[in-house]
C-alpha cells in the first residue's frame, strides 16, 4: 500500500476517513462506505469496528433509466462527483489493484490516497502518482464486458470533463514465445463471441445453405493512437528488451475464458476445436485473448468524443506450448507495466479531445 492508504479489512485495519465531501454522520456509524483494496466486503468504521460495506444495492436509488442514491453514488461501483480521476488504470485483479496502490501518494492538500469497494466487489483508489502531482485512479474493474461496461458508464457519469482509460490486464498469449510478454493491442481488437443461435435445433442455417457459425468475430475497435503510443513508449522505457518486452498487434476480447477462447471442455457441446486455429487464420497478427478491451476500447469510441482508451495485458498462458508465468514473475511485470501504465496516462494531454 502506498503511503496514507486508507487500507481496511482483515489484514490491514485502519481508519475509514471519508474524503471529499463524506458525511461526517455516515463516518460516526460507521456505515461502510470505504472498504478494503481486497475483494472482502468488510470495512472499519469510525469506531474501529468490521462494518459491511453497503455501497450496493442497500441504498435506496432513484431514477431506473441511470440509478444514483441520495448522494450522488452510482448503483455498481458506488462512487460520486470528486472520488473519481480523469485518469484511470483499469485492471481485473483486485490483488494487481493493490500492488499498484504502492505508487498512489496522499494528495498536496494532506489528504490520504482515497479508496472504496462497492458491494458488487468494484474498487476504487485515487492518489498522486509520484511526484508528478497529478491524480490517477486505480479502479478494479473485475471480469468480462458487463463489468467494463459499469465501470466506464457509472465512471464517466460522476466525472466531469475528458477522461483517459488504459486497462493493464493478463491474457492467453496467442503467438509462439510471446509468454511473459505485454501484449499490446495497438492494431486493434475483435470480440470473439459464441453464437447461441447456431446451438439451437430450430437454427436451421443461411438461405446458400451454410450452418450459422458457433462463434462471431466482430470488425475491430482501435486505441486511441497518442495514449496507446504513450503507453508503448513508457513500457519501453520500463520493460526489459528482448523476451520480456513488449509485443504490438490485434487483441481478441472474447465472452468466456473458456468456449470462445478454444478451450476444450466434457462438460458442454462448445463446437470450439478449431477456433484458434481458426483466430490465427483469419488474424495473422492476433497476439492475445482477454476479456474486456473491446467493450473499453469500443465504449471510448462511442463517448462522443470525451473518452481516450488504450490498453494492454500480460501474457501470463502461453496457448501453444501450454506454459504459465510463476506468480513472482507476474508480480514483477505487474510492477513494471502498471508504473508504465500509470506514467502513459499522466502524460497524456486530456486537452487533445
Ligand atoms: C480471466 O482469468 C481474467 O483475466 C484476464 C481476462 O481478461 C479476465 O478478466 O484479465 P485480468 O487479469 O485483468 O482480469
Amino acid at each position: 500500500m502506498g503511503a496514507g492508504v486508507m487500507e481496511a479489512g482483515p489484514t490491514g485495519p485502519g481508519t475509514a476517513t471519508m474524503r471529499r465531501g463524506g458525511s461526517t454522520a455516515m463516518r460516526r456509524r460507521g456505515f461502510g462506505v470505504l472498504c478494503a483494496a481486497r475483494p472482502v466486503v468488510h470495512s472499519v468504521g469510525a469506531r474501529g469496528r468490521p462494518a459491511v460495506c453497503s455501497v450496493g444495492a442497500s441504498r435506496q436509488m432513484k431514477n431506473a433509466n441511470f440509478p444514483l442514491d441520495a448522494e450522488g453514488r452510482t448503483f455498481h461501483l458506488g462512487c460520486r462527483k470528486g472520488e473519481i480521476s480523469n485518469r484511470m488504470l483499469s485492471v481485473g485483479d483486485a490483488s494487481r489493484a493493490q500492488l499498484l496502490s504502492q505508487f498512489l501518494k496522499p494528495f498536496p492538500n494532506g489528504d490520504p490516497v482515497f479508496n472504496l469497494v462497492s458491494s458488487r466487489g468494484f474498487s476504487i483508489t485515487t492518489g498522486v502518482v509520484g511526484d508528478s502531482n497529478t491524480e490517477v485512479s486505480i479502479v478494479t474493474t473485475l471480469m468480462g464486458l458487463a463489468n467494463m461496461d459499469f465501470v466506464i458508464r457509472e465512471s464517466r457519469a460522476v466525472i466531469d470533463g475528458p477522461m483517459a482509460v488504459v486497462r493493464l490486464g493478463t491474457c492467453g498469449a496467442l503467438q509462439p514465445g510471446t509468454l511473459g510478454k505485454v501484449l499490446v493491442p495497438s492494431d486493434g481488437c475483435v470480440l470473439v463471441h459464441r453464437n447461441p443461435d447456431a446451438f439451437t435445433q430450430q437454427s436451421g442455417g443461411s438461405a446458400n445453405g451454410d450452418s450459422p457459425s458457433p462463434y462471431l468475430i466482430t470488425n475491430p475497435v482501435f486505441p486511441n493512437a497518442e495514449l496507446c503510443n504513450g503507453l508503448i513508449t513508457q513500457l519501453q522505457r520500463t520493460l526489459p528488451k528482448g523476451p520480456g518486452g513488449i509485443k504490438c498487434g490485434i487483441n481478441c476480447t472474447t465472452d468466456s475464458f473458456y468456449s470462445s477462447q478454444g478451450r476444450i471442455a466434457e462438460d458442454f457441446d462448445d463446437r470450439n476445436e478449431n477456433l484458434i486455429q481458426r483466430v490465427l487464420g483469419e488474424i495473422p497478427n492476433a497476439v492475445s485473448f482477454e476479456m474486456e478491451t473491446f467493450q473499453l476500447l469500443h465504449l471510448a469510441s462511442c463517448s462522443k468524443g470525451t473518452i481516450a482508451a488504450a490498453a494492454c495485458a500480460i501474457g501470463l498462458a502461453e496457448r501453444a506450448s501450454n506454459e504459465f508465468m510463476t506468480p513472482a514473475q507476474l508480480v514483477e511485470m505487474e510492477e513494471k507495466a502498471g508504473k508504465a501504465a500509470m506514467d502513459a496516462l499522466v502524460s497524456f494531454d486530456l486537452s487533445s479531445l
